[in-house]
């Protein structure tokens, strides 16, 4: 991949790897995350599972600054969060109210919505502009939600203070008991899905553009178009619509269902990986969290059943890598039993915490080469007609 022969390689590139999405291929280094095959992904060097129970807000400073607040910078960081949300200019999600509610997806709500925050403000500064979005995003996922729902404005008024789950919770609407297990659902989903390496496409790509300088905004408007796929991000909505489809949690009725998927070629959504080869810890931290949460909700049942049948069946096929599950198997049946019953809402929740750990990434490819910045992203094609002299 490097123009500069002379440097030593980890990794000689084949004929074999070209046309494979870089798969496998270093391209950089990350200093927020990196993903072990067998036990998932680790923030700064702790197991993500070990986090679980963590803030938001503390995470967010875990990723910027490579360490754990003490109590102080804890408060100190919720507090600079809230008052950059206090700061949110006036009207900055107007355009939002001039889209027609139910149309596009989401994800496309998602990155307009960024799109228009970075119109409103940018500093040009990509910390001050991350922070600024990180703590703007609770106010724009509910307006999201309100307006393409056709339910209109948040009726209350942000209360940023609050802490960034609970300000979006209560700009829904929702107070209460609701209120609280959708808030213990949500503030484990962020913590679990803000960070997972730097190759993910959605990060990748985020980064990507943020290498030709371009705003930290459109740079993650972008993250987030990536991440709105099928194959990436919105695989969480098609997991919960596969559970629903399933519709039982009698395990032989399960194993049928998965084998007649199998042979009309359809994936099994919440299992496999690029990368992991082994479940996903941040699977079992959800599966957990649904036996404290809705230990009787039907598409829970039908998730913890799937998980012990379908490694069975599709480690009867070489081919597949990793059987076991992923992180999206659990998160749509747990989110869907606190209230949000609608899938295609799903991954704006990741993009919400993807929001955080691409900002980090961001920032710190910013910095890197003394301050820099890492180069303009440029890997190399071979033109088809290209003579060359091929590698294998
Ligand atoms: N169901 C059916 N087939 C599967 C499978 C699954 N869960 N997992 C892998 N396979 C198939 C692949 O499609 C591939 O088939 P091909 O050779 O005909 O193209 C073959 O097994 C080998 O695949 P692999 O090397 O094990 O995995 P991959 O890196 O190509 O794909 C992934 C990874 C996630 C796309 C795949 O496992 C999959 O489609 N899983 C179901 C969808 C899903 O849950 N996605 C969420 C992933 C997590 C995330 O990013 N959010």
């Amino acid at each position: 991949m490097s123009d500069s022969e002379e440097q030593p390689t980890l990794f000689e590139i084949k004929d074999s790897n070209l046309d494979t999405g870089l798969r496998g291929i270093p391209v950089g280094t990350c200093r927020t995350s990196f993903v072990s095959p067998t036990k998932g992904v680790h923030y700064v060097g702790y197991p993500v599972s070990d986090l679980a129970d963590m803030s938001p807000e503390d995470i967010v400073f875990l990723l910027f600054e490579k360490r754990l607040p003490n109590r102080q910078e804890s408060q100190d960081l919720a507090k600079e969060i809230a008052a950059r949300a206090e700061e949110m200019p006036a009207g900055a999600l107007r355009i939002l109210e001039s889209m027609t509610p139910g149309s596009g997806h989401a994800m496309d709500w998602l990155s307009v919505g960024i799109q228009a925050l970075g119109i409103a403000e940018t500093t040009g500064d990509v910390r001050a502009d991350s922070l600024n979005l990180i703590a703007r995003m609770p106010e724009l996922m509910a307006t999201i939600f309100r307006l393409r729902g056709g339910r209109g404005l948040p009726k209350s008024g942000s209360e940023p203070q609050r802490g960034m789950v609970e300000n979006f919770v209560h700009l829904l609407g929702v107070e209460g008991d609701e209120a609280e297990k959708m808030i213990r659902v949500l503030r484990t989903f962020l913590v679990l899905h803000m960070d997972h390496g730097g190759g993910n496409l959605s990060t990748f790509s985020g980064k990507c553009v943020a290498s030709g300088r371009a705003t930290l905004y459109a740079s993650m408007s972008s993250a987030m178009n990536a991440l709105s796929g099928p194959l990436h991000g919105r695989a969480n909505q098609s997991c919960l619509e596969f559970v629903q489809r399933i519709g039982t949690d009698d395990p032989a009725k399960i194993e049928e269902f998965v084998r007649s998927e199998l042979a009309a070629k359809r994936p099994i959504y919440g299992f496999g990986h690029a990368v992991l080869r082994a479940e996903d810890p941040r699977a079992a931290v959800q599966i957990d969290l649904g036996e404290e949460i809705c230990p009787d909700d039907e598409n829970y049942k039908i998730v913890k059943a799937l998980r012990e049948v379908a490694p069975k069946v599709l480690s009867e096929n070489p081919k597949i890598s990793n059987p076991h599950a992923n992180v999206d198997v659990a998160s749509g049946a747990l989110l869907h039993a606190v209230g949000f019953h609608k899938p295609e809402y799903y991954t704006t929740f990741f993009g919400w915490a993807r929001v955080i750990g691409i900002s980090a990434q961001i920032i710190d490819e910013r910095n890197a080469r003394s301050g820099r910045g890492v180069p303009i992203y440029r890997p190399k094609y071979i033109g088809v007609n290209q003579p060359i002299q091929r590698l294998e």
